[in-house]
């Protein structure tokens, strides 16, 4: 049997996804949370980025990748479908999660009513000497970046409201199915719980939170999420 490790801590959205798909395929894994910036870019020198898994050692990066890995050493219970139209649909869905829908929730973190929580729940993550100055080099290096990427720059109730839109969206796309592409769960599924985790967990996005809590079709699917990953 494989031997994993899943490093990152859980207030990551990619951390989540990759635990949340792992406890759905019932995998066995070690899970390694505490981790400081310096550490990650020990750990994951190619991305610099968490999630990072060991397989038998053998480190790989990114959300993606260590899911498609889990298929790999795990068959059973699969991340993705084994028809390939339905596949590329389930793929696609992942993506957008993961690079698109991570921008607003990233963008809700770092707007100026939120910003100060977002800095005070990753504090921690600093090398104790460095944590005096937590809010400008976390704003610096990782806020910034929202405004790299353009939502940054949105008036507010313009993010708000667009976020709103995608969840709205994403509730035409469930209709009345259990999970976004049916009875099973897939990798879109985990891909967006792991947004909507960091979105809602910790009280650090209220406005996050209130957008997924007006629509009960999506808080009843996570509610379905949670069971299907829970040991
Ligand atoms: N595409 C990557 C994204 C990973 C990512 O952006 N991770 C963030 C945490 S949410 C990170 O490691 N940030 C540390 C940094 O930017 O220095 C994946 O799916 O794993």
């Amino acid at each position: 049997m494989t031997k994993i490790t899943i490093y990152g801590p859980p207030v990551s959205p990619f951390v989540v996804k990759v635990l949340t798909a792992a406890d759905y395929k019932r995998l066995s894994y070690e899970h390694e949370a505490n981790l400081s910036v310096p550490d990650v870019y020990k750990l994951s020198p190619i991305t610099g980025r968490i999630p990072v898994a060991a397989f038998d050692g053998e480190m790989v990066f990114d959300s993606t990748f260590i899911s498609r890995r889990f298929d790999e050493v795990q068959p059973e219970k699969p991340l993705v479908s084994q028809e390939p139209k339905l596949a590329a649909q389930q793929r696609m869905l992942e993506d957008w999660s993961d690079e698109s829908l991570y921008w607003y929730m990233m963008g809700l973190r770092w707007v100026k009513e939120n910003a100060h929580r977002t800095v005070r729940q990753n504090r921690k993550f600093l090398p104790l000497p460095l944590r005096p100055f937590a809010g400008p080099i976390f704003r610096n290096f990782i806020g910034r970046r929202t405004r790299a990427q353009g939502f940054g720059r949105l008036p507010y109730d313009v993010l708000v409201a667009e976020l709103g839109e995608r969840l709205d969206d994403l509730v035409q796309m469930l209709g009345n199915q259990t999970f976004f592409f049916g009875n099973d769960p897939c990798i879109a599924d985990f891909a967006i719980y792991g947004q909507f985790s960091t979105g809602i967990e910790e009280g650090v996005t209220p406005d996050f939170a209130e957008q997924v809590s007006l629509r009960p079709e999506l808080t009843g699917w996570r509610e379905r999420v949670s069971e299907a990953t829970t040991r």
